[in-house]
């Protein structure tokens, strides 16, 4: 390609005709027949499946067409036709197969048979079921558990989940690792010290009782698309949207209803977000900060002039703890630092701030732009502090709303998959089925990288990721991948993390939950939470895509039957014949959340879990919600030392892709077309480096610990994100994020701020 213009502005909103006819491209391609684009109708249905792809709560009174750009092409790529038999590994080798593009990988088709990787001919080859069970409970047996791994990828259900977490424990580890460690895990942390819940405390009816809603760090029109339409109804009733976003993200700008023909029809789109501050990559804290000050200088003055006060004094006395120490936090730092910092004018915060202070109701949504930083905790305590002031928890219409990703990811944390014993029901567990839990801490998924890397992890079971793709550091941790002695695969396509295989590999195709699941005991249902609390069956509507495959439970029900055989209190072969059996367990473990579980699963809208602090009951330390002192204006401190020219790179998501599967190599929102090597950069950085429009550059890595972490061949692309701040998408740019990158106290990779230097460019 040469230098051609790789992007263009994408003039139209987001939703729209654009949006239609990507779906009906994706469904052509992948050769998924008229007759099954009913499925489509399923989707997101009381009576149907949840969909694959994002996790935002499903309505009572769902659309007719209750999916999204992002959801039909999930739903496509997993109905597609196109399958990965034993032939295809006949004509390719896994060394050939390592030499493809990820988006080739998956495209490839469905996995139709478990497959067994064999070191002669260097290639996966069919084996049966109960063959693949016994080898890999007999390889699990001769290992010491705690150095095995259990990876859970956000898709898997509670039943899946909730007996992977026990076979875990049973065989004798807590290294429970799963997708939120990379995630939403600065949430788990950062709202559980604050409020005592680490969920979001909003549901949707919030949406119609809210006065003002914010956006940090999420972009919803690619990454949560269906929240556009309670969104689009708020803004009709006139509620404004705020947005903190270094990028100008289209779909955050503006919002055409596909399912409105008066909207598709006419120019008349709705504005998503009525203020839009461009702040500096990790000026998170340091904006949230200015508005608190803003907010606390005009109660001040209140005071002083006898006017009624700003802040809720009566909530703040009767239900928070250390706000004087955080006030004089606040009235300390001067606006100077959080123009500098953040990257914003005072102005400009304080026109943000006077919107909050006449708001009764305030909403804050955020996403992986807060909790993807160094200081990613320090982040979601400071927005729980400025929705404190105005006693924002706890009252309709109000609240923290981190936006989940995967569909249950959520729910894999309630139901007991967590490396930190102190989350999971460990006496209740023992007591329920007899046995004695490990008690020492497991893995975050750093840590179990960390450790791979050192040579002291010999197995991981992979339900549903792509580790070697979505895990930082990949120049130092898929060498580590390929050195263990056990890989066991559980995905319903292929994908990197099966080529770069262990001494023994399993790959193990499963059900996608779109299709019937057949077991003894009749069609199965699993459920899910999503990203409200709320709990949802799902039951499959198509055939499945090979009589070869089989369904998450009976996959990890044969694993755990094989390898713990008679040590075990649990009669695998039932669960697997009946979920409902495992239902039952898990409404013993959890009565508060899943008493009457299989009465209650098919709630439309989902039945809501208990959220203590949505009813200002405040299960911390205290007691009472926790105000925080920030420890540095700065969420990625250490990146002020480095060198002027340095550079923060922000890695991304398109929405042609979800995580590490690429469904096609565009970003309809940002414009770009036809390549994925890209790097988003302002004008006048550009100018100062005398880079040009297409021109090719080498990211390096700004780090001192001897390692020299390189990505070549990405082209400038000019854009409106401010300077000192680029942009590049994941996964291809995570060879550049060093594996002690993290929040501290989250573990979650700063993948929002890695250090970076342009090496080279090439005209
Ligand atoms: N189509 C699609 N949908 C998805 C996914 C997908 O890959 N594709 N992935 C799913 C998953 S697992 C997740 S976790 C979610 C992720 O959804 P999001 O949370 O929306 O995640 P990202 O796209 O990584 O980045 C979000 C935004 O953060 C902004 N940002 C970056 N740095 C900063 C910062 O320092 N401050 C602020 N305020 N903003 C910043 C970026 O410009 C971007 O708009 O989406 C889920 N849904
Ligand atoms: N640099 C950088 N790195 C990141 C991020 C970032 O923003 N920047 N984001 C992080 C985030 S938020 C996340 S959540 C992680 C995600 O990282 P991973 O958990 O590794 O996730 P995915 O890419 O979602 O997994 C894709 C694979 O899941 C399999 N699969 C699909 N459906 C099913 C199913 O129903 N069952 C099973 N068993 N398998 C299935 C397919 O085979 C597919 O290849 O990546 C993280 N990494
Ligand atoms: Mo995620």
């Amino acid at each position: 390609m040469d230098k051609e213009k790789l992007n263009e502005a994408y003039p139209h909103p987001s939703g729209g005709w654009g949006s239609l006819r990507a779906v009906a491209k994706i469904l052509s391609r992948e050769k998924v027949v008229l007759k099954d684009s009913a499925v489509l109708l399923h989707q997101n249905k009381p009576d149907g499946f949840m969909c694959v792809s994002c996790s935002w709560a499903k309505p009572a009174d769902p659309h007719t067409f209750e999916f999204c750009e992002s959801g039909a092409k999930a739903t496509a790529w997993d109905t597609t036709a196109k399958r990965v038999t034993a032939n295809f590994f006949q004509l390719h080798s896994v060394s050939e197969l390592l030499t493809w593009h990820d988006h080739d990988l998956e495209e490839a088709g469905r996995l139709s048979g478990p497959l067994r990787y064999d070191p002669v001919s260097d290639r996966y080859v069919p084996v049966s079921w109960q063959e693949a069970f016994d080898e890999i409970g007999r390889e699990l047996n001769a290992m010491d558990p705690e150095q095995v791994v259990f990876y859970t990828s956000g898709r898997a259900s509670l039943e899946t989940s909730y007996m992977l977490q026990l076979f875990a424990r049973m065989y004798g580890t807590n290294n429970l690792p799963d997708s939120s460690n990379m995630c939403h895990e600065s949430t788990s942390v950062g709202l559980k010290e604050a409020i005592g819940v680490g969920v979001g405390t909003i549901m949707l009816e919030d949406f119609e009782k809210t006065d003002l809603m914010f956006f940090f760090g999420q972009n919803v029109g690619t990454n949560s698309p269906r929240m556009l339409h309670p969104l689009q109804d708020a803004r009709k009733r006139g509620v404004p949207i705020i947005t903190f976003n270094p990028l100008r993200e289209p779909g955050l700008v503006s919002f055409a209803n596909p399912q409105s023909p008066v909207q598709m029809l006419s120019p008349d789109h709705t504005q998503i977000s009525t203020q839009y501050h461009q702040l500096r990559t990790g000026g998170d804290t340091a904006a949230i900060v200015g508005l608190c000050k803003a907010v606390i200088t005009a109660d001040d003055a209140a005071m002083a002039g006898g006017r009624p006060r700003v802040l809720d004094d009566a909530f703040i006395r009767e239900h928070t703890h250390g706000f004087e120490d955080f006030a004089r936090y606040v009235r300390q730092t001067e606006w100077t630092d959080i123009e500098r910092v953040s990257g914003l004018m005072r102005a400009d915060i304080e026109r943000a701030a006077d919107e909050y202070m006449k708001a009764n109701a305030v909403i804050v949504h955020y996403g992986m732009g807060l909790t993807q930083h160094r200081l990613g905790v320090q982040n979601v305590r400071m927005l729980c502090n400025f929705l404190l002031l105005r006693g924002n928890i706890g009252k309709p219409g109000a609240g923290p709303s981190p936006v989940r990703g995967h569909s249950n990811v959520q729910g894999q944390r309630t139901v007991g998959i967590t490396e930190k014993p102190e989350l999971a029901p460990l006496d209740k567990l023992a007591q329920q089925f007899s046995f004695e839990p490990p008690r020492k801490k497991g893995t975050n998924t750093v840590e179990a990288f960390e450790a791979m890397v050192k040579g002291e992890v010999t197995a991981v079971f992979n339900l549903g990721g792509n580790l070697v793709r979505s895990v930082p550091d990949r120049l130092q941790t898929e060498p580590a991948w390929g050195r263990l002695r056990l890989t066991v695969n559980v995905a319903t396509k292929l994908n990197r993390s099966h080529l770069v295989h262990g001494a023994v590999s399993y790959i193990l195709p499963c059900l996608s939950r779109i299709e019937i699941d057949r077991q003894a005991g009749g069609e199965q249902a699993v459920s899910m939470e999503d990203s409200t609390g709320r709990m949802h069956g799902s039951h499959g509507v198509t055939e499945p895509a090979s009589p070869d495959v089989r369904s998450e439970p009976f996959i990890v029900a044969g694993i755990a039957k094989a390898t713990l055989e008679t040590k075990s209190t649990v009669d695998w072969d039932a669960w697997r014949d009946d979920y409902s059996r495992v239902r039952a367990a898990i409404a013993e473990t959890y009565p508060e959340i899943f008493h009457t579980f299989e009465a209650r699963m098919w709630t439309p809208g989902g039945f809501p879990r208990p959220l203590p602090a949505r009813e200002r009951k405040w299960q911390t330390k205290s007691g009472k919600a926790e105000f925080m002192v920030p420890e540095s204006l700065d969420e990625d401190p250490d990146m002020t030392e480095h060198e002027p020219q340095a550079l923060r790179l922000m890695t991304l998501r398109s929405d042609s892709q979800f995580n590490t599967t690429i469904y096609n190599l565009d970003d309809r929102f940002r414009g770009i077309k036809g390549t994925r090597m890209v790097v988003l950069m302002n004008r006048a950085d550009m100018a100062l480096r005398s880079l040009q429009e297409g021109e090719e550059v080498t990211l390096q890595t700004i780090a001192d610990d001897g390692i020299d972490r390189r990505v070549e061949g990405l082209r400038i692309v000019p854009y409106d994100i401010p300077r000192g701040c680029i942009a590049g998408y994941y996964p291809e740019c995570n060879p550049l994020l060093p594996l002690w990158h993290y929040a501290k106290e989250s573990k979650v990779p700063g993948a929002k701020s890695i250090p970076v230097r342009i090496a080279a460019h090439y005209r």
